[in-house]
């Protein structure tokens, strides 16, 4: 006997119904099959559903059983029943396990990142032409899994696929309302006992960004039993903590309404999410679970957190620049012209914002650096702000040192300008880590001002090439970069 069952604790409507399309498609077959579960069936199998025709059914062990899993792949969660040497079938929609089945049960293991893990089991229907004999009674459990897992196919884990199933599903059943049914059916529960439903469903985690941390959750058809019960909403809510946010999901309209516990929290979440608050709501757009809005103000945490300001210097002109030559990691000496050129820079620049100088280590960023700077701001010399290594070509003529053509593919015996973005990437980390909130003036070179392009603009390197100051001739007395946590 082939045993489809499922995890231990709270079983949904995905895993259940799951479980009893899956054994009634193998008996189509002609296989001996039976759905089962000792664990805890949740609400969102209604008692609508519960009194359909299709069951779990009773177990008694056998000696022959077979075990397939469904709507879990993490073993320790099991349904006790489980005899993990006889496994024969993994399917779900959860990821993290995937390798480990699908080295053990090979094609057995049907774990793919879809909104619900019924969608699998109607694609097995059509696959092997059982779906004109799918009773109307299992569609409607596979057609609520879909609804609740995906929220009425609108949180962003739906997929295509699960779109296609449901249609398919749509048509066996032939119940224009079967979805706001089963989705009002779901809010009686929840109206019923409304604070238990509050209660089950707050997250309260200790992270710091802009967000309280106290956060709830309400999935509801309709936003009625909101407006008729802010008051007993709030009270719950304050019992957890004095600062927080109520999510509340409205899935008819497809649109979330947001309570915050005060003038504060609003203002954060005004900036957070880009609407408005009117009298103590904040109605989105779109629907939004609370783990993309908590996603979303981690990003911003990260991006307000530490800042670097930098103002680039390119050195100046050399007797290589002169002759045509692409010095590369060679020292490169200031021609005279370049030497004028770095003394009149100090006359043109605002030395007061600056904190402090990181010049390249190569002789002739040195020298730009000390003539720009010396007596006025402390120089630091990094190697890690060097020009390209253009390896067995430092010191070669212009014409046959191109950027364009070294993008991915390295310089012979040197590095290519995606290696500089690397370099300079891991530098930019360095002084977000050292030196947040400060103004730092590089001298450099050409190469790593074209990786800060690329880093602090999200521009390809060969954008950054083509737009390069030095060949559309607009120099500039200092370019300024911020960077940013979240950049890198
Ligand atoms: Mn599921």
């Amino acid at each position: 006997m082939k045993i489809i069952t499922s995890g231990r604790k709270n079983i949904d409507i995905d895993a259940y119904a799951g479980a009893i399309a899956y054994a009634y498609l193998l008996n189509l077959k002609g296989e001996n099959a039976k759905a089962v579960s000792t664990g805890n069936l949740n609400e969102s199998i209604t008692p609508s559903l519960l009194s359909l025709q299709y069951k779990l059914d009773e177990y008694s062990k056998a000696d022959d059983d077979k075990f397939i899993v469904v709507d879990i792949s993490y073993k320790e969660f099991f349904d006790k029943i489980v005899d993990d040497n006889k496994i024969i079938e993994i399917i779900d929609h959860h990821y993290g396990y995937e390798e480990y089945w699908k080295e053990r049960l090979g094609n057995r293991a049907i774990i793919e990142p879809l909104g619900a893990m019924a969608t699998i089991i109607v694609e097995m229907y059509e696959k092997e032409k059982y779906l004109n004999k799918m009773p109307k009674e299992i569609a409607k459990l596979l057609m609520a899994a879909i609804l609740d897992n995906t929220l009425n196919l609108k949180a962003d884990v739906t997929t295509n696929r699960d779109i296609e199933s449901y249609k398919k599903l749509y048509e066996i059943v032939d119940e224009e309302k079967f979805a706001q049914e089963y989705f009002m059916e779901c809010q009686k529960s929840i109206e019923n006992n409304l604070s238990e439903a509050i209660n089950n469903d707050i997250k309260i985690e200790d992270i710091d960004y802009s967000l309280p941390r106290v956060i709830g959750q309400l999935v509801l058809w309709d936003k009625t039993p909101l407006f008729n019960n802010i008051e007993l909403i709030k009270k719950n809510l304050d019992a957890k903590g004095n600062k927080w946010i109520m999510n509340v999901i409205c899935l008819k309209e497809g649109k979330n309404y947001i309570l915050a516990s005060d003038k504060n929290v609003e203002i954060n979440l005004e900036e957070l999410l880009e609407g408005k608050f009117n009298n103590s709501i904040m109605e989105t757009n779109r629907l939004m679970l609370r783990k993309e809005i908590m996603k979303k103000a981690m990003k911003q945490a990260k991006k307000k957190s530490k800042s670097v300001k930098i103002i680039y210097f390119v050195h100046g002109t050399t007797l290589d620049n002169e002759n045509h030559i692409s010095t590369g990691q060679n020292p490169g000496e200031l021609s005279e012209l370049g030497i004028k050129q770095s003394k009149e820079l100090r006359n043109k620049i605002n030395l007061n914002e600056i904190d402090f100088v990181i010049c390249s280590d190569l002789k002739r960023a040195v020298d730009s650096a000390n003539l720009i700077f010396e007596n006025d701001k402390k120089i630091i010399q990094d190697s890690r702000i060097r020009e390209c290594d253009y390896g067995s070509l430092n010191g070669s003529s212009s014409d046959i040192v191109l950027d364009e053509e070294h993008i991915d593919i390295p310089f012979p015996n040197g590095e290519s300008m995606k290696d500089v973005e690397k370099r300079l990437r891991n530098f930019c980390k360095f002084l977000l880590d050292n030196y947040d909130g400060k103004t730092i003036a590089l001298v450099a070179h050409k190469a790593p001002q074209l990786a800060l392009e690329v880093i602090t603009k999200n521009i390809s390197w060969d954008e950054a090439i083509k737009q390069d100051w030095r060949k559309t001739k607009s120099w500039k007395p200092g370019w300024i970069y911020e960077i940013t946590g979240d950049l890198l």
